[in-house]
């Protein structure tokens, strides 16, 4: 790359390099950018071609950040309520030195009455904020209880315990070839046979640092994909097999293909041999699994059950693994599975194989290099984990749903100071049944919220707004997949000022340094860019500004790394599990009080256990015109999808005398929703899939309307505490609906 970050036309136009992270939101791919700034103002945005992975390609949400950065609704300078018009659209402007004052105050009064594990941190997924969620909970909070509020930890948090537990070691992806220099070029680099994409639509999602595009250039190059989802995506359409199984059915599927490995002897009996724990144990458990069984269970034929077992033992071949995995009740078996896949087929890090990483968490352990952190009293107070002690283990994190029911009972304690650091959670995005959030939250003493525009749950809640820059406005540092099995570490530039809006390491520190003036010394300045050279050493530079003139560092992979004794901390070959294997037969499940062995459940609601419902639901599949509840304020992307859309079948929608465009209303016991219908055969018959995330900004935002948050909100229908055993997964991806016509 141009070793310049800046450069100046003739004009005075200054052209700022910078990779992409949120706000506005997206998973950490780092996209490259070029920022043309004319007198302080954005004035276009371009792809980078120099950027290694991404070429220059970017989607429509960063080409319209604009649009988003200087929306006349954003909110650019701190504000606050009086607790009584809470649900209000009141506000008053005040300066950041009252703001912090008021934070300080609130903060201290709260502490003694209610001890440090009176205060909680709300952190929504992915973004760049959910890096810095472990310095404001616990640096600046010095509270326990950082919450990522869905359900059952739905998101990531399951597939990072997987591979922990399984094979000690970081998320696993595909390989891309992401950290060469010359990709896909490289001589140690192989194209797979074939790319299992498991309940993932990363075209669309570019999901926790996987450039989505490049299943597009394997495939280019020879690659044969075999996608499991229940829709007809545009990649399953693409596919060699495309697996359209019933939603929630991944588990039994999964078995299915391994009993195909097993009893037709394809497996790598080397690696097996050396490197796997538990075999024999499997190969008798995949017997319950019978082809045919499992084609019954998943509606998936089982000649192309056969056929994907038969293609995976083809090495190299690779896999990828989305939010299906984590939105299921049975995820962490069906991520048990999917793992003893990819071990017993020899296709763990590979060449053109699944590549693992070192392990990291993304809820994040403390900032160990920040002088403050929770006194260890209130550390051991941590909400769930002692019930779930896996969740505290992965993800340092409570358990989301024991938080809400502390929140709602004050058992085992009160807690009343809440910070909303990046999540909008009574809409339907990071909770099931945000009605009850909604009222738990409603109890708080004190609520801050750090956030780019007004949204739903700050407008219920929120006493107090703290203006956040987006990545175009502060100095920040971006590495795929959140530091765990990282390919590209790149640096964030600040290209633009917007009103008084700050970066959420800058709030961060101006908190810390208000509320500890002693500790906190140097500068803010000083404080963020000593934390982001630490953030970013995984890049090898030695500081961010020497990250900043490399703009993308890439992390060149290391192949059988188990080999090596790169997995192990003490450096010696084999996995970090306790029998140094790959786990098949899992202590750590076996421990945490589950079976050791992967094994298939059916889901709570589904067509057998509750027949009264005629529909499979499924939700959330991405849209690239936004990220979750974003963006719905965009004109131009809001007018692509205007509407909260519920996609069903031709079939379905004729026996029921709906037609395309009707508003309909979905039902189940635990509440009722309303969307528009979409017709269209990708949808397999029996199954509706409602979008996620919708509120309407255009709309009344006063109580009880919130910007019509509970007309759409499809998660009031998941139901609360309907979790794996060791507490992760949740039916979002599978709960049962009826639907109504709508007038
Ligand atoms: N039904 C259903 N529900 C789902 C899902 C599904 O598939 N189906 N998916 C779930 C998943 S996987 C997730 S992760 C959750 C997400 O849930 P949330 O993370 O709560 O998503 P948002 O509602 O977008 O809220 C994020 C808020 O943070 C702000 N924000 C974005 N980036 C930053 C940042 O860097 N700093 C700060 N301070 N603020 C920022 C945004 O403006 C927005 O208001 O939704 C979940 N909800
Ligand atoms: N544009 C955009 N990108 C995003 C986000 C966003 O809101 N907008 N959110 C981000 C976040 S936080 C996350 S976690 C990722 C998630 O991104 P992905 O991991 O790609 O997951 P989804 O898009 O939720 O769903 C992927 C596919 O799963 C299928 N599916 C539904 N039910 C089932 C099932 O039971 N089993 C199987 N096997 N498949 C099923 C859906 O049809 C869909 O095609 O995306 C991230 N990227
Ligand atoms: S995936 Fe799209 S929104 Fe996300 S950084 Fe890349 S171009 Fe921007
Ligand atoms: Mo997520």
């Amino acid at each position: 790359m141009d070793a310049e970050w800046k450069k100046t036309l003739e004009d005075g136009t200054e052209i700022v390099r910078t990779c992409a992270w949120s706000p506005p939101g997206c998973h950490p791919v780092g996209c490259g950018l070029k920022l043309h700034v004319k007198d302080g103002k954005l004035i276009k945005v371009e792809g980078d071609p120099e950027h290694p992975v991404t070429k220059g390609r970017l989607c429509v949400r960063c080409l319209s950040l604009k649009d988003y950065i200087y929306h006349e609704d954003r909110i650019i300078y701190p504000m606050k309520r009086a607790k009584e018009d809470r649900g209000l659209d009141k506000r008053e402007r005040i300066s950041w030195e009252e703001a912090m004052d008021i934070f300080a105050e609130a903060l201290k009064a709260n502490q003694e009455k209610y001890g440090y594990e009176g205060s909680c941190l709300f952190n929504g997924t992915g973004r760049a904020a959910c890096i810095h969620a472990a310095l404001g909970c616990y640096s600046v909070l010095q509270s326990p209880n950082q919450c990522y509020a869905l359900s059952g930890w739905s998101c990531y948090g399951p597939r990072c315990a997987v591979v922990n537990f399984v094979a000690g070691a970081g998320i696993p992806e595909m390989d891309y070839a992401a950290g060469f220099p010359l990709r896909y070029d490289d001589p140690s680099f192989q194209v797979p046979n074939y790319i299992l994409v498991w309940g993932k639509e990363p075209p669309k999602s570019n999901s926790d640092g996987l450039f989505g595009h490049a299943l597009i250039e394997l495939m280019r190059l020879g690659a044969k994909l075999i996608t499991v989802d229940p829709r007809m995506t545009w990649l399953a359409t693409r596919s060699h097999l495309a697996l359209r199984l019933r939603p929630g059915t991944d588990a039994a599927l999964a078995m299915g293909i391994l009993n195909v490995i097993i009893n037709e002897d394809l497996y790598d009996h080397d690696f097996v041999d050396k490197w796997c724990y538990g075999f024999e144990q499997l190969a008798e458990r995949v017997q319950e699994y019978p082809v045919e069984k499992v084609a019954e269970i998943t509606e998936v034929p089982a000649e192309k059950i056969i056929e994907a077992g038969r293609a995976l033992a083809q090495s190299p071949s690779s896999m990828t693994w989305g939010l299906s995995v984590d939105e299921a009740p049975n995820g962490v078996q069906t991520g048990q599975a999917l793992m003893a896949i990819m071990a017993i087929t020899g296709n763990l890090d590979i060449p053109g194989g699944t590549i693992l990483g070192p392990v990291a968490g993304l809820g994040g352990a403390e900032e160990k290099d920040v002088p403050t952190q929770v006194p260890e009293d209130a550390l051991s107070k941590k909400v769930g984990v002692d019930k779930y002690p896996a969740v505290g283990m992965i993800q340092n994190t409570v358990h989301p749903d024991l938080f809400l029911e502390c929140l709602e009972t004050d058992d085992p304690y009160p807690v009343r100071f809440a910070w909303l650091q990046s999540s909008n959670l009574i809409s339907p995005t990071c909770s099931a049944q945000p009605s009850r959030w909604h009222k738990a939250l409603q109890k708080m003493d004190f609520v801050v919220a750090t956030d780019t525009f007004m949204n739903p749950t700050i407008m219920a809640v929120g006493d107090l707004f703290l203006p956040v820059a987006t990545f175009a406005e502060g100095d920040g540092v971006v590495f795929t997949h959140f530091g765990s099995n990282t390919t590209n570490c790149s640096a964030i530039n600040k290209a633009i000022t917007v009103g008084e809006a700050k970066s959420d390491p800058e709030i961060c520190f101006m908190l810390a340094k208000r509320i500890f003036p002693d500790i906190y010394t140097a500068s803010v300045d000083e404080l963020v860019h000593g934390y982001l050279s630490g953030l970013g050493a995984m890049s090898g530079a030695q500081n961010w500004y020497e990250l900043r003139d490399i703009g993308t560092a890439q992390v060149p992979v290391t192949y059988k790394k188990y080999e090596k004794g790169l997995l192990r901390a003490d450096g010696k070959p084999g996995f970090s599990t306790p029998t140094g294997r790959v786990e098949l037969w899992t202590t750590m499940y076996r421990n945490l009080g589950d079976d050791p062995l992967p094994y298939y459940f059916e889901p709570k609601m589904s067509p057998s256990n509750t027949p009264e419902y005629e529909f499979i639901l499924t939700t959330g599949s991405r849209r690239v015109t936004s990220f979750h509840s974003e963006h719905r304020q965009i004109k131009n992307l809001r007018d692509i999808h205007p509407n909260p859309v519920l996609e069903m079948n031709p079939a379905d929608a004729k026996k029921h005398g709906i037609e395309e465009g009707d508003w309909v209303r979905i039902v189940n016991e635990h509440g009722s929703a309303r969307y528009k219908v979409e017709i269209t055969p990708i949808l397999k018959k029996g199954v509706v899939n409602a979008a996620h995330g919708w509120w309407f900004p255009e709309e009344d935002p006063n109580e009880p309307n919130l910007y019509g948050v509970w007309k759409s909100n499809v998660n009031n229908m998941i139901p609360h505490g309907d979790i794996g055993k060791i507490g992760f997964g949740a039916p979002f991806k599978s709960a049962m609906c009826n639907i109504e016509k709508a007038e």
